[in-house]
């Protein structure tokens, strides 16, 4: 998945690049800075020391040493005062020198901290908005895997009036499928299908202990009509909407390698979170959604809770995968893309 939000200690990811929110000496601090260098060991400082510093809003790379990532990009994110004295610009600065940097050095995958957001004091739900804006624009050009990590879920500052219609949303149609009456719509729904399959064999009962030539020629003939596939109804949702296929994978935050091999092998069957994005990024409908996940085999569930979040961004017109992902996150859900 080009962006993916993760929970973790930066120290263990095993990326080409991790980036270090330091401060303009380069010498070390406390903070992400600090779990870094006694991560890469004292040969990452006497590096720093060679850089002779770091202004803020730029980057400047050292090896990894002992961390489990090739390189450490170090930016010095700005210290917030009260958002008027140009944090805003210097923050999308870190984060577009560090890219930047990264893409020189042929970095393929790279790992953020939410820089600023610690001890500089910058908010947290701004800090991790000027990280994913800077980030996605930047993926818009450029074949990148880029993490952003945090520690905790708190940083995740969905608006809290969305998070609370969903969580409401949830509890009316996943607590109702499971708590208050799954036996009797189980039992119904059990009771319904049961009686549709008596009836069928009722109907045809040769055709059930002995094919016949007929029902072979019937067979046939149902092959021969099968329905578009996922890729076909991709492709076409892609044209009628008139976006490049560009366009669409990387609305759907889904990797462009991934998109080619779905593109050009017919039988491909993507994940569920994938056919998901690529819903999402072609703004489908409701109806149009399950659609096309049914033709990669899947269905919308009230049993899963990701399946409602989605469902519910859908009907409130929310197709921004950024923020359905970072719901996701903070419910403990897998986000889609790839
Ligand atoms: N992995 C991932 N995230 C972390 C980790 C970790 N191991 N440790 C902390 N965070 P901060 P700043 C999160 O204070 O605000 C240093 O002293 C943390 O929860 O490290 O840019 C430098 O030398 C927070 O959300 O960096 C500078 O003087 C985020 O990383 C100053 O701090 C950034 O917190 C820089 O301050």
């Amino acid at each position: 998945m080009p962006l993916e939000i993760v929970r973790n200690d930066i120290t263990k990811m095993s990326v080409d690049a991790i980036v270090n929110a330091a401060n303009t000496t380069l010498l070390g601090g406390g903070g992400v800075d600090g779990a870094i260098h006694r991560a890469a060991g004292p040969q990452l400082l006497e590096e720093c020391r060679t850089l002779h510093g770091c202004r803020t809003g730029e980057a400047k790379i050292t090896r990894g040493y002992r961390l489990p990532c090739k390189y450490v990009i170090h930016t010095a994110g700005p210290i917030w005062q009260d958002g008027h004295h140009g944090e805003h610009e210097l923050l999308t600065a870190c984060y577009k020198n560090s890219l930047e940097l990264a893409d020189k050095y042929h970095c393929e995958s790279v790992a953020f901290p939410l820089i600023s957001s610690g001890v500089y004091g910058y908010p947290k739900a701004q800090a991790l908005k000027v990280a994913m804006d800077t980030i996605t624009q930047f993926l818009l050009d450029h074949d990148m895997t880029v993490y952003i990590v945090v520690f905790s879920k708190d940083a995740f500052e969905v608006s809290s009036k969305l998070f609370k219609d969903i969580e409401a949303y949830i509890d009316d149609v996943y607590v109702d499928e499971h708590l208050s009456a799954p036996s009797e719509s189980m039992r119904m729904r059990l009771q319904r299908r049961y009686l549709e399959k008596a009836k069928a064999t009722e109907a045809e009962p040769e055709e059930c202990c002995a094919p016949s030539m007929a029902s072979d020629a019937r067979l046939d003939d149902m092959l021969s009509q099968v329905d578009e596939s996922f890729a076909q109804m991709l492709i076409r949702k892609i044209d009628e909407k008139h976006m490049t296929d560009a366009q669409c994978y990387k609305r759907a935050n889904v990797d462009r390698r991934l998109f080619n091999k779905i593109k050009n092998i017919p039988d491909y069957k993507p994940s569920k979170q994938t056919a998901l994005a690529f819903a999402i990024a072609l703004e489908l409908s409701l109806n149009e959604t399950k659609d096309m996940l049914m033709k990669a085999g899947f269905a919308l569930s009230h049993s899963s809770k990701a399946d409602i979040v989605v469902e519910y961004c859908i009907m409130t017109g929310n197709y921004d995968i950024m923020e359905i992902n970072q719901i996701l996150f903070k419910l403990d859900l897998q986000p889609l893309g790839y």
